[in-house]
């Protein structure tokens, strides 16, 4: 039997899940074939290039044409996020199954109509999934199994960071991530909305409040393309940013735990660089996206004179997803963490089980963004400190 699917976008996103839907079928034994039947993309002549170099059979021009394909069983939205919540809602509301790329979406607002959409699917055994697909990294997974195990004991301090730097020139364009009107917010959502997540799902605990500050660092940026006329700053083909370039903050978790979460793309020189770490009463966990392939643990109960932090090397068939892949050893890369999330999309589907994150997950996400967007604006806790002369 197989899976019909239909993606809308073709960027960045659409080539890491067109691989995904690819490779899948290929390396896990899955109970419903992927037909990648149909590519949606505004531009025909670009859409159908897409489409033959990743591998879809048919372009449209309009996704809502793909509601109403028999050959379309699940729509992948891999498009700006302001398009999200329109998108997912009628394809649920259509019968599609739905996986969206993340964040959820640009506001609180948008995020909780697309849960209430997937409630209202769930019923008729539609379903759904956000895209984040760090949570299917192996050693990410093997971090969640020893905390859920106990291994580091209760959770103290959790330490998260994602730091780019692909906007540090101040003559790189005003692209759509940099637009609030397009992506809602800017490192805060894009990477920042990651670092939550994996935070989250890695502890299995909530954070329960915020204090925060953001930064933008250049406010002005060229225009792009046929936008490049006058900007509303006034220059011939420049625009405004209005979106955080970096967001950091401060949390607590539920069970007690504090943390600490920093998101820029102004880390010069580090490129994608998402580390976190988690320090327990027993024990702590690194991960540092860098060195995919490992987990470091140390294990608070070793005798001291030996006590270090292992490096796990995470390529073990009884670690997570590995044992479809390559003999110990070899090591996976980030496309690969995709085809994990569609595997276990798919397996879900299959068996009539709600896939994870749902989008009620993808919400809560989206009310923490709200929360630092919101504490960052008003400074509630920001204390001046008076310069000494
Ligand atoms: C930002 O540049 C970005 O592409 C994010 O949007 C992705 O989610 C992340 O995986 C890589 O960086």
């Amino acid at each position: 039997m197989t899976l019909g699917v239909g993606m809308v976008g073709y960027a960045f996103m659409g080539a890491a899940h067109s691989q995904a839907w690819r490779t899948a079928g290929r390396f896990f034994d899955l109970p419903l074939a992927p037909d990648m039947a149909v590519l949606c993309g505004r531009d025909a002549i670009a859409a159908t290039a897409a489409a033959e170099k990743l591998g879809w059979r048919d372009v449209e021009t309009d996704w809502k044409a793909l509601l109403t394909r028999d050959d379309v069983q699940l729509v992948d939205i891999c498009t700006p996020g302001d398009t999200h919540a329109e998108i997912a809602v009628a394809a649920l509301d259509a019968g599609k199954h739905v996986l969206c790329e993340k964040p959820l979406a640009n506001s609180v607002d948008e995020a909780r109509a697309m849960v209430a959409a997937a409630e209202r699917a769930r019923a008729r055994g539609v379903r759904s999934m956000v895209a984040f697909n760090y949570r299917r990294v192996p050693a990410v997974a093997l971090a969640r199994r020893l905390v859920e195990q106990g291994r580091i004991g209760t959770v103290r301090h959790v330490r998260a960071t994602y730091l780019q730097d692909w906007i540090v020139d101040p003559e790189f364009p005003l692209v759509w991530r940099l637009q609030k009107g397009r992506a809602g917010s800017g490192a805060l959502g894009d990477i920042g909305a990651h670092i939550v997540d994996m935070a989250q799902f890695v502890t299995g605990d909530l954070l329960t409040g915020v204090s925060a500050l953001t930064e933008t660092f250049v406010r002005e940026r060229p225009l792009v393309g046929e936008s490049s006329g006058l900007s509303a700053s006034g220059g011939a083909g420049r625009g405004t940013v209005d979106v955080d370039d970096a967001a950091l903050f401060l949390g607590r978790f539920s069970r007690g735990a504090v943390a600490s979460f920093e998101a820029t793309r102004f880390a010069t020189g580090r490129k994608n660089a998402l580390r976190l770490e988690v320090n327990g009463s027993a024990g702590s966990l690194v991960f540092d996206f860098e060195a995919m392939n490992e987990l470091s643990f140390f294990n608070g109960s070793d005798d001291p004179d030996t006590a270090g932090f292992r490096r796990i090397l995470v390529t073990e068939p009884t670690h997570p997803y590995v044992g479809a892949w390559w003999p110990p050893g070899h090591g996976l890369g980030y496309e690969h963490t995709f085809t994990h999330e569609v595997v276990d999309l798919v397996r879900d589907l299959a068996a009539g089980t709600d896939p994870t994150p749902s989008f009620a997950d993808g919400l809560q996400v989206q009310l923490v963004l709200d929360a630092v967007a919101r504490s960052a604006e008003n400074g509630s806790s920001w204390h001046a400190i008076e310069e000494v002369h």
